[in-house]
């Protein structure tokens, strides 16, 4: 449905994590999010930008993406005519990169669109394969192995389908062992965030023991043809994440034998438009996908079981409760997860939960709404 953007409005929150989450590069305590609001003949579509507070994961963080959509993004896609939000990530395709932000603003033009045709986001993207999304969870690197067994069975208790873990040199190897000992038969995966090189490749080798899922990301963010030699070598299956930003990586890196898996991450890619592109990738070479996530609010986590329905996510994602991370969360109904590890995806028009607009306010550190000139 085509649809004009008329006005577009950034929003920074501030919202304290329940507890801190460590990866490899660091540790949050409390996330700065920039949430993304256009409108169209009345109707607002949401989306949430889901860069880290530094750049660390990848190259972007909150404070950059600002003047990236209010100065670069922002004037290629006011007042123009979309025939659908398919289009929108080409109007700043000539950017390189800052595909987070860029990434926020084309999922609130979805939200938009399936608001305008009063149809959940999951249809507009073209999604609806599962009715219920299979839900895991990420837990990070701990201050004690006994903290993070203690964490870990208030997941499986809960009802997650898989447990992963954040794992780093010196929280690897020995840590894994300890949680197998207690766990021996929960599905478990670990996660290194490009913690490693090649030359540790003995190290990752001596996880085989563990039955694990996968390893997902164990080598430089950008390096194809080490994991690759690595995959090699392993018997647990690579898993890639901070890799893949592009369906042509995708189709890089499978070619490659890189590894067996695929995070799908909507930020990471740009939005829906390319991240349905990698999600047909992979499964044009049997290569299953998943969900992840980057401790998003309502807006993200909702905007994530859409993506979870297209039919290629068949492994759980690490798309999880409200309540795991936030006291309150920006939605009026909080994500919830059943006590078998399922999220019902919603049936209401767009990413189908209301947002708090009063909470909103009250957590919200600057905004700024930006019309054609
Ligand atoms: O690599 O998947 C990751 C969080 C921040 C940055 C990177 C990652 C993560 C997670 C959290 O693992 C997943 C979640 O949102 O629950
Ligand atoms: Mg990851």
């Amino acid at each position: 449905m085509a649809f004009v953007i008329e006005q577009i409005k950034l929003r920074q929150i501030e919202m304290p994590l329940v507890h801190f989450f460590q990866t490899s590069f660091g540790r949050t305590y409390s996330r700065k999010i920039i949430l993304v609001e256009v409108t169209a003949g009345g109707v607002s579509g949401w989306g949430e930008v889901t860069a880290g507070e530094n750049p660390f994961y990848n190259e972007e963080w909150t404070d950059a993406c600002w003047p990236l959509l209010r100065d670069y993004v922002a004037p290629r896609v006011l007042g123009h005519e979309f025939a659908s939000a398919a289009e929108v990530g080409d109007r700043s395709a000539h950017i390189r990169g800052h595909l987070m932000a860029r990434g926020g603003l084309e999922v609130a033009c979805w939200d938009l669109e399936a608001r305008l045709k009063g149809i959940p986001l999951y249809q507009a993207i073209g999604g609806g394969a599962h009715k219920q999304i299979a839900c895991g969870v990420s837990i990070g690197i701990q201050d004690s192995v006994d903290q993070l067994l203690g964490k870990i069975e208030t997941e499986v208790n809960a009802g997650y389908r898989r447990i992963k873990i954040k794992i780093a040199p010196g929280w690897d190897v020995e840590v894994i062992r300890e949680v197998r000992k207690r766990f021996p038969k929960i599905l478990l995966m670990g996660d290194a965030n490009s913690a490693y090189r090649l030359s540790d490749w003995q190290l990752l080798a001596a996880l085989d023991e563990f039955d694990l899922m996968m390893i997902e990301q164990p080598l430089a963010h950008d390096e194809i043809i080490d994991h690759a030699e690595l995959q090699a070598k392993l018997k647990t299956p690579i898993c890639l994440d901070e890799c893949i930003r592009s369906a042509h990586q995708a189709e890089q890196a499978i070619r490659m034998q890189a590894g067996r898996i695929i995070n799908i991450k909507l930020g990471r890619v740009g939005g829906y438009a390319e991240a349905k592109r990698v999600h047909d990738v992979a499964l044009s070479h049997n290569i299953p996908v998943w969900c992840g996530g980057m401790l998003e609010s309502g807006i993200g986590r909702a905007a994530n079981i859409a993506l979870s329905t297209l039919p290629n996510f068949v492994l759980p994602g690490d798309v999880s409760a409200s309540k795991r991370y936030w006291k309150q969360d920006v939605i009026t109904k909080p994500v919830e997860v059943s006590s078998d590890g399922l999220i019902t995806v919603p049936e209401g028009p767009g990413f189908g939960f209301e947002v708090d607009p009063k909470f909103l306010d009250s957590i919200t550190v600057r905004q700024e709404t930006i019309v054609k000139p």
